[in-house]
């Protein structure tokens, strides 16, 4: 039995959710409202010890950290592969998962949080929110919440955010220029990595993607597949989060 923990439509959650779907795997979801702090209790604590969403629970293993949930998959469920079958091509694949979790996901949580958090912070008082900050196991992350209810995330560090998604779509443009998907000429677990990062800073900067062809054109491919759409539109087990609105 596969069960899956997530918030829906957080980036991280959609990776993991759209390889499930791409597989056409069946599994129990299990829902976390990330604005009421569900992912901090001490039952799902126990499962991520991270306190951060995807988990994956598979009989009685349990997997964190959507990358290697995607490659677990993967190898549990060979049908249909979502790596290349020659070494060289799983090497090129794991550049770009590599690039989604260390560039293209702390560039996002500037903006998301921003717009996520910011708010909910600034009203809290001061005891409350310590309990927050003491609930959150990544120390990095402790740092960054103090940050934002500080008085949010500075113009630096929304530049640096800016500036790392840039990079992220100079690469993905140049690599497609090799082949229709970013590891060659197969849809990987590379570009399910991507595709959640690519879409949200779309939404945000869409001059980013407007003068990138190739990853426009890739964009709109891969929102075309029937799982992206199932995994990217709210639903029962993805309602919609609400964000403030976008700081440029
Ligand atoms: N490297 C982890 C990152 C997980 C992560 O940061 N998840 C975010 C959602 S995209 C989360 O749980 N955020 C809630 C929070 O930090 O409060 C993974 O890929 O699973």
């Amino acid at each position: 039995m596969l069960e899956l923990h997530h918030a829906g439509l957080s980036s991280c959650s959609k990776k993991s959710r759209l390889c499930l779907k791409e597989k056409g795997l069946t599994y129990t979801s299990h829902y976390l409202d990330l604005f009421k702090f569900e992912h901090r209790q001490p039952r799902y604590l126990e499962l991520n010890p991270n306190g951060v969403v995807p988990t994956l629970v598979h009989d009685d293993k349990v997997i964190i950290e959507s990358t290697v949930i995607n490659e677990y998959l993967d190898e549990v469920f060979p049908d249909p592969p979502l790596k290349p079958a020659d070494p060289s091509g799983r090497a090129r694949m794991r550049v770009f998962t590599k690039m989604a979790d260390e560039f293209a996901l702390p560039a996002l949580r500037v903006p998301v949080w921003t717009r996520f958090r910011l708010a909910q912070f600034q009203a809290m008082d001061e005891r409350e929110f310590e309990g927050v900050v003491e609930r959150t196991p990544i120390i990095e992350h402790r740092l960054r919440l103090r940050a934002l209810r500080a008085g949010g995330f500075s113009d630096e560090a929304f530049k640096e955010a800016f500036a790392r998604m840039e990079y992220v779509y100079d690469r993905c443009e140049r690599t497609l220029a090799d082949g229709p998907y970013l590891a060659g000429e197969m849809f990987t677990l590379a570009d399910i990595a991507m595709l959640p990062y690519v879409d949200a800073f779309t939404g945000l900067r869409p001059e980013l993607i407007a003068s990138r062809a190739r990853v426009r054109d890739w964009h709109e491919r891969m929102m075309a597949r029937p799982a992206v759409q199932q995994t990217f539109s709210p639903s029962s087990e993805a309602p919609e989060i609400r964000l403030a609105p976008a700081r440029s």
